[in-house]
């Protein structure tokens, strides 16, 4: 679904990202609620609602951690970033990816398989690329790089803080607010 966001709006939730990067520490976990975009609302789940899903939620905490997306499709454009605020690229494709699919950012199931597309530039948090909705949607805290060959790609990551909530996750604790 596209989101009409506007550049204001846009520097205003990178910056927000930004901060939540920044205050990275066990000491405060409400840093780092659902990424925006994500449903505001906090859902309390019951006791058995945490038993049925602890398993599930496990694992897709796991698989947030990194990302391998392989992509086909026309474009030619490269990626290289350390948290959104060290975000550089520059191209525009339009693929379909297969893989590790990446961080979620919000209490969902990112399958597989699924298109990808991101047209622009963007310099740290000044971020001109679109992606009609279905841009690679990286983690606040990933690290990665990308590239677009003609008409293949690769876009390899991994997010430090996805990874402390794979951890915390196994105390039923979920640190980026994307458990089901
Ligand atoms: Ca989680």
């Amino acid at each position: 679904m596209k989101k009409a966001i506007g550049y204001g709006t846009l520097s205003v939730i990178l910056a927000t990202l930004l901060t939540a990067g920044a205050a990275a520490s066990p000491s405060s976990p409400v840093a780092f609620g659902p990424a925006p975009g994500a449903t505001p609302e906090k859902v309390e789940h019951g006791a058995l609602h945490i038993l049925l899903l602890y398993l599930p939620n496990r694992v897709l905490d796991i698989l947030d951690v990194a990302r391998l997306r392989a992509r086909v499709g026309p474009g030619m454009a490269a990626d290289v970033r350390v948290t959104k605020a060290g975000d550089l690229f520059l191209g525009t494709y339009a693929s379909v990816y297969a893989g590790l699919p990446g961080p979620r950012n919000r209490p969902t199931v990112k399958l597989p398989v699924g298109l990808e597309s991101r047209n622009g530039a963007a310099v740290s948090v000044v971020d001109a690329s679109v992606d009609g909705g279905i841009g690679p949607d990286y983690g606040a805290c990933e690290a990665g790089l990308g590239v677009q060959l003609l008409i293949v790609g690769v876009d390899a990551g991994v997010d430090p803080l996805e990874l402390l909530d794979a951890v915390l996750g196994l105390l039923t604790i979920d640190l980026r607010g994307d458990d089901l």
